[in-house]
């Protein structure tokens, strides 16, 4: 094995109090996140946005491969037509392809086949994942692309959060139009759409809560609950 095949790593711990007070801070820091659909027109600076993209594609990815590309616009003519097209097939979507039971599970969340954020919000960053990489002539595999995409887009969200913003996971169904309005190679499909910006003066959030920890985790063996 070459010598320089693995370097050493340095990890910043922690002693045992310090860690659970700042897992504890992280908690309450990421609970205060909320998905967002009314923006303000407010710039963000580009470098922001340039920030939270490094953030996100240091995510982990199947083989170190990395097979997303965030594709930022901010131009308002783009935006139109995104909309535009994102709203023809949303309009489909709500009127005949959601079931009845879709339709109920979206009541708290009012929404509907308009979406006026996809023009105000002053970017879009359109995750796409890379089915496989075109190394010119040649196809070279991905492996385990949903998740690694996946994850990227947690690591954006989160990123985005931490310096103030506000986004939402927006997934017009289909999106082909976005790899055709943006020009995209046949190896990129769209994964996720994320209007990125601050929120409007008099935003609001569906009065939702989150489930309670007893149903999400289930522990299996002995664990000093009192530390
Ligand atoms: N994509 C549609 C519908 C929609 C679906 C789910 I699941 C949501 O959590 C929210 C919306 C839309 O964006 O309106």
């Amino acid at each position: 094995m070459p010598a320089d095949k693995h370097i050493a790593y340095h990890a910043d711990t922690f002693s045992e109090a310090e860690a659970i007070r700042r897992s504890h801070d992280f908690r309450l820091f990421m609970a205060k996140r909320r998905s967002l659909r009314f923006f303000s027109d407010q710039p963000v600076p580009f470098k922001i946005i340039e920030n939270i993209i490094a953030t996100a594609s240091s995510a982990p990815s199947g083989a170190h491969k990395q097979p997303w590309t965030f594709c930022v616009v901010s131009d308002p003519e783009i935006k139109k037509a995104i909309r535009i097209a994102a709203e023809k097939e949303e309009y489909e979507t709500y009127h005949g392809r959601m079931s009845d039971e879709w339709l109920q599970d979206l009541t708290p969340f009012d929404t509907n086949w308009q979406k006026p954020f996809l023009e105000t919000a002053p970017y879009l960053i359109i995750l796409f994942k890379q089915a496989w990489e075109q190394d010119g002539e040649i196809r070279r595999k991905n492996y385990y692309v949903n998740e690694s995409v996946g994850i990227a887009a947690g690591f954006l969200i989160s990123a985005i959060h931490y310096a103030g913003l506000v986004t939402l996971t927006h997934t017009p169904s289909p999106m082909n139009f976005l790899q055709k309005i943006l020009g995209r190679p046949e190896n990129e499909k769209a994964f996720l759409l994320l209007p990125v910006g601050y929120p409007a003066n008099n935003a609001t959030v569906p009065n939702i809560q989150r489930k309670p920890m007893d149903q999400v985790m289930k522990v299996f063996g002995a664990v000093n609950r009192e530390q």
